[in-house]
């Protein structure tokens, strides 16, 4: 490892994606000496990982971006109601390069160890580069999402075609013409097949889970549409900030048994022509997912539109889901429709399980080898631990981060925990279950804030905040209990529970109010001058 000389500097930013982006954005906005490290080879974060075919927001276009750049929240060019992986990530590199911040950012360097040094006040960090930073702050912003989840099933070594992990895609990789098998039918996978059903030779979706997916409603937006929008930006965002989910949707506060039964179909059809996930949950009905009865008419909407574009019915039968509406909302360009195609076939993996991988591809319990050249894994990610689990932290009395969350992620508001003074979270576990491009900001700012409180109380220079444990408990609790409120909670696997990876400890990964509920809550805890942090 080459040996580099150490940087002293205000604040360390870890990782550059649209977290870390804006957080080294508003730190050298506010005169802090401030530098970012970032492993990938450029900005971007899991929108440069993830650039599997398909891969799109979908958060709208006009507000999967941020909202405090105004010039380019009215400028920047987003042709279509979703924007792609590659026209996020060539958004967050331009962002990156307007306001100047690729020379604050330090790419192909992964921060591999920080150490809370108590006299002096800081953070020492260092990176597999051999970089040294010694940092009054340090910031997280490495990804809720960002560390593959690559299931070890029997016989994977074998195999002798391709293995692909959605989440680190090959560059130049040509699917046309091949047998390829997808493992995983969440977001990913059901973005993933639709868009390479028609160029592979045989596609083979492995499904254990099926879930429910609505029409994403992708097209393009008319300059008359983007003109009306930017005019209404300021609205747009008032409503954003006051919702729970932030998606720009205005959420409905009638429960479904308020519609008479007869309109309840004609709402439905609505909802699945409009398109879009987050739509479709909350625009009309407010009780999809904490009222049985809702949550199952709206599951049996769903079946019966797989049942209607689905002309095989052993196909339409694995498809549709035999459990209620609790996963994350999936919204496709055409999922459902591409099994009407003769190449491509669905394995119900809860009728004939994996037996093993095999060199030629996978055998399931029935005897049947299916031959592959090709196998994806699009089987989703080690959330909020994975990221820091690539990291050794230690905070006060040499307290490593491990151990702290031995019993599962926690923190205090998603963004603090305590014993690890002037460390704060991007995208942290129990942060705002809301549109991930609004929550970093409301994050960075509220990190902002907490860095000015403590310099604003500072006599001697130096400066420590860190929150209480009692609060990082309380929060735990309030968390707890709101998902409890959630049919979510019932999900059979659900990284929103830390339950899709195994030996991991299940803890609720957001705090379900979202956004509104957060930004009131952290408005409390400024005004009062952060009676939750020493
Ligand atoms: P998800 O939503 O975690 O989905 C992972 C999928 O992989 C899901 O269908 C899993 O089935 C499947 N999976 C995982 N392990 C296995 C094994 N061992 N065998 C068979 N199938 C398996 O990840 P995504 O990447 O789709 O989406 C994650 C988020 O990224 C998404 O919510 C967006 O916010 C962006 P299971 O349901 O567990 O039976």
């Amino acid at each position: 490892m080459p040996s580099r000389t150490e940087q002293v500097i205000d604040a360390l930013v870890v990782g550059a994606g649209f977290g870390g982006i804006y957080q080294t954005y508003a730190l050298k906005r506010d005169g802090y000496n401030v530098r970012c490290v970032e492993r990938a080879p450029t900005a971007g974060g899991v929108w440069y990982w993830n650039r599997y075919p398909g891969a799109m927001s979908d958060t709208e276009s006009f507000l999967y971006r941020y909202s405090w750049d105004k010039e380019a929240l009215q400028t920047y060019p987003w042709p279509n109601r979703y924007v792609t992986q590659p026209e996020i990530l060539k958004y967050l590199n331009f962002i990156v390069d307007k306001h100047d911040l690729r020379k604050l950012m330090r790419f192909n360097t992964a921060m591999e160890n920080a150490t809370w040094d108590a006299d002096l006040c800081v953070w020492k960090v260092i990176c597999d580069t051999g970089d040294v930073f010694i940092a009054k702050y340090l910031i997280t912003a490495m990804g809720g999402l960002s560390q593959a989840h690559f299931p070890n099933i029997q016989g994977i070594n074998s195999f002798k075609g391709r293995l692909i992990h959605t989440q680190d895609w090959p560059d130049g990789i040509d699917l046309n013409g091949l047998n390829v098998g997808v493992i995983g039918s969440g977001s990913t996978g059901v973005q993933l097949m639709t868009a390479i059903a028609p160029e592979v030779k045989n596609l083979i979706s492995f499904q254990r889970t099926p879930q429910h997916s609505v029409p994403s409603g992708q097209r393009p937006v008319s300059e008359e549409e983007r003109k009306k929008i930017n005019e209404n930006y300021d609205n747009i965002y008032k409503q954003v900030w006051n919702s729970g989910a932030g998606f720009g949707v205005n959420e409905s506060d009638r429960p479904m048994s308020s519609y008479p039964r007869e309109e309840r179909k004609k709402i439905f059809e609505g909802l699945w022509e409009q398109g879009n996930a987050f739509r479709f949950n909350l625009s009309k009905f407010n009780d999809i997912s904490t009222n049985i009865e809702t949550n199952r008419e709206t599951c049996k909407f769903i079946n019966e539109k797989i049942d209607q574009i689905v002309k095989d019915p052993r196909k339409a039968n694995a498809l549709k889901p035999t459990g209620l509406y609790n996963r994350r909302p999936l919204c496709d360009s055409g999922y459902y429709q591409i099994f009407n195609r003769d190449n491509v076939d669905i394995i119900n993996l809860r009728e004939t399980p994996i037996e093993t991988i095999v060199p030629d591809g996978i055998r399931t319990s029935d005897g049947k080898v299916h031959e592959l050249d090709v196998l994806i894994f699009a089987t989703g990610f080690d959330a909020m631990e994975g990221a820091f689990t690539r990291t050794t932290i230690q905070g006060r009395d040499g307290k490593l981060m491990t151990d702290h969350w031995k019993n599962g992620p926690t923190s205090f508001l998603g963004v603090s925990m305590a014993g690890f003074p002037n460390l704060f979270m991007i995208f942290g576990p129990q942060g705002p279950m809301s549109n991930g491009a609004t929550v970093v900001e409301v994050e960075a700012n509220f990190i902002m804030k907490l860095i000015k409180h403590a310099e604003s109380r500072s006599v001697s220079g130096e400066v420590v905040i860190e929150a209480r444990p009692e609060s990082e408990e309380k929060w735990r609790e309030i968390c707890d209990k709101e998902a409890r409120s959630s049919i979510l909670h019932n999900a059979p696997s659900s990284w929103i529970f830390g339950t899709n990876v195994p030996g991991r400890k299940p803890v609720v990964t957001f705090y379900f109010p979202g956004l509104k509920g957060w930004l009131e809550i952290t408005k409390e805890e400024t005004d009062l001058g952060f009676p939750s942090y020493t």
